[in-house]
C-alpha cells in the first residue's frame, strides 16, 4: 500500500509538534511494531474449540450472542485469522487453548500431544509469528463440579495435573519450533456460589496441585508458566479459590508469571495501577487486556481509560520487556473478526499514544511539584495529533489507516462468513 501524500503530509507535521516535545517519532514507531500482542484465538468461534461441538461453555464464563459466521473448524478459524491479522499493524502472536487442538479420534486432556496442534506451529511458522497456550479446565465432564486443580478428589485433581502438565509440553514445542518462548497461562474456575464453610482447604490444594505441575523444570528459552486470578464467575460469586492475592503470592514464591487480566478485578480497580505493584517483586506479568461491563468480563477492548492507563504504566516504566500483552475478549453479537480487528489496534493505538506522551516534560513537572502543568500537559497530550502517526503508521505498514479496513471485513463476511451457515 502507498503512503497517501496527504497522511505523509499530515504525519510530517505531527513529527515536529512531538519533536518539539522531545519525542522523536520515528523511533516510536520502530519500537511500537516490535511490541508483540498476542491475540486470542478464542474470539473467533466463541470458546468453543474443536475437541468436542456438542460440549458446551462452562467455567463460569459466557459468550453472548449468535451473530452468522463463527469459524466452525481450524482450517476456517485460522482463515478468519489470517484475515484479522492482516488488517493489524506490528508484530502479533496467537493465543491458543488446549481446546483447540485437531484429531482424528477424541483425545483426553490428559493425553493432549504436541502434534495435534502441529498444524497450528506450521501456520504460525509460515506467518512468522509466536504462539502461546493454555490448558482448558472447563467445558468437560470433569470440571462440572466447578472445580478441577483444586478437587477433593484426588483422582480428579491429578487429571487436571496431568493436562496441565501435558500443556506445558506442547507450549515446550511451541517455544521450539518457533524460536519464541510460548506463555502458557493457567485459568481455573474452581469456586463456589455461596459461602463455603473452608476457605484454606481448596486453596493449600490448589497450591500443591500447581506446584505438581510445575515442577518439571522447563526452559525459560521455551516456555513461560503464568497463573491468572480472578475475583468471581457466573455461578461462583461467593468465593474463587484462584483468588488475586493467592496468585500474587504464588508467582512471587515459585518465580512464575503473573496474569492481570483486566476484567478480574472490582469495578473501580484497575490493572494498571497493578503492574508497578507486581513487577517491583515479580519477574514478568502476562496481561489479559479485556473490557469488563458489569458481570461480564469479556467486552471487546475499547481505547479508553483503563486501557490507556495500562499502556502508560508499560512505557512509563520501561517495562515492555517484562510484560506479555495478551488480549481476552469474547463477543458473539457482532461480527467476529471486526471484534479482533479493533480490539488489536486499539491496544496498539494505546501504546502509540503512550510512547508520543512528553515523557521529558511531565517528569520535570512532577519533580518540581508542579501539579497544574502536569495535569495540563496529560490534557494536552490527549489532543495531540498522534492519529496522523497512527494513519502513516498503518499505511507504512501495509495496513489500511482510518476505518478502511472495514470494507475488507464486509467483503468477506458476504463472500466467507455468510456460506458457513448450517
Ligand atoms: C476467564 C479467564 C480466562 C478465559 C480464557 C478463555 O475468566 O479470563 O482467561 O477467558 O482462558
Ligand atoms: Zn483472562
Amino acid at each position: 500500500m502507498e503512503t497517501k501524500g496527504s497522511t505523509l503530509k499530515a504525519y510530517e507535521l505531527a513529527r515536529e509538534y512531538f519533536a518539539a516535545t522531545g519525542v522523536d517519532v520515528d523511533a516510536v514507531l520502530d519500537k511500537l511494531d516490535a511490541v508483540p500482542i498476542s491475540m486470542h484465538c478464542w474470539q473467533g468461534d466463541d470458546v468453543r474449540g474443536f475437541e468436542n461441538p456438542d460440549q458446551e461453555l462452562t467455567g463460569g464464563i459466557q459468550v453472548s450472542g449468535n451473530y452468522p459466521g463463527r469459524a466452525r473448524n481450524a482450517g476456517e478459524l485460522r482463515a478468519d485469522l489470517d484475515l484479522a491479522m492482516s488488517l493489524i499493524p506490528g508484530a502479533k502472536r496467537l493465543n491458543l487453548h488446549a481446546l483447540y487442538l485437531e484429531a482424528d479420534k477424541p483425545v483426553g486432556r490428559d493425553a493432549i500431544e504436541p502434534r495435534h496442534f502441529q498444524n497450528w506451529v506450521d501456520w504460525a511458522k509460515a506467518k512468522g509469528i509466536g504462539l502461546d497456550f493454555n490448558p482448558s479446565c472447563f467445558s468437560h465432564p470433569l470440571s462440572a463440579d466447578g472445580r478441577t486443580l483444586s478437587h477433593p478428589d484426588k483422582a480428579i485433581r491429578q487429571f487436571w495435573i496431568d493436562h496441565c502438565k501435558a500443556s506445558r509440553r506442547v507450549s515446550e514445542h511451541f517455544g521450539k519450533s518457533l524460536g519464541t518462548p510460548s506463555v502458557m497461562n493457567i485459568w481455573i474456575p474452581d469456586g463456589s456460589k455461596d459461602f463455603p464453610f473452608d476457605r484454606f482447604g481448596p486453596r493449600a490444594l490448589l497450591r500443591d496441585a500447581l506446584d505438581a505441575v510445575i515442577a518439571e523444570p522447563i526452559s525459560q528459552d521455551f516456555h513461560f508458566d503464568a497463573v491468572e486470578g480472578k475475583l468471581f464467575g457466573i455461578g461462583a460469586e461467593a468465593y474463587t479459590v484462584g483468588s488475586n492475592e493467592f496468585y500474587l503470592a504464588y508467582a512471587a514464591t515459585r518465580k512464575v508469571m503473573l496474569c492481570l487480566d483486566a476484567g478480574h478485578f472490582h469495578p473501580t480497580e484497575e490493572v494498571a495501577d497493578k503492574l508497578s505493584a507486581a513487577l517491583s517483586m515479580i519477574d514478568r506479568v502476562l496481561l489479559h487486556v479485556s473490557r469488563p461491563m458489569r458481570w461480564d468480563s469479556d467486552h471487546v477492548v475499547l481505547l479508553d481509560d483503563p486501557t490507556q492507563n495500562i499502556a502508560n504504566e508499560l512505557v512509563r516504566g520501561g517495562v515492555l520487556p517484562r510484560v506479555a500483552i495478551g488480549l481476552d475478549f469474547f463477543d458473539a453479537s457482532i461480527n467476529r473478526i471486526a471484534a479482533w480487528v479493533v480490539g488489536t489496534r486499539n491496544m496498539r493505538k494505546a501504546l502509540l499514544r503512550a510512547m508520543l506522551e512528553p515523557a521529558t516534560a511531565l517528569k520535570d513537572a512532577e519533580a518540581k511539584g508542579d501539579g497544574a502543568l502536569r495535569m495540563a500537559l496529560f490534557e494536552e497530550h490527549k489532543s495531540s495529533p498522534w492519529t496522523a502517526v497512527w494513519a502513516q503508521y498503518c499505511e507504512s505498514r501495509n495496513t489500511p489507516a482510518g476505518m478502511g479496513w472495514m470494507d475488507t471485513v464486509k467483503t468477506y463476511e458476504r463472500t466467507v462468513l455468510a456460506q458457513r451457515e448450517g
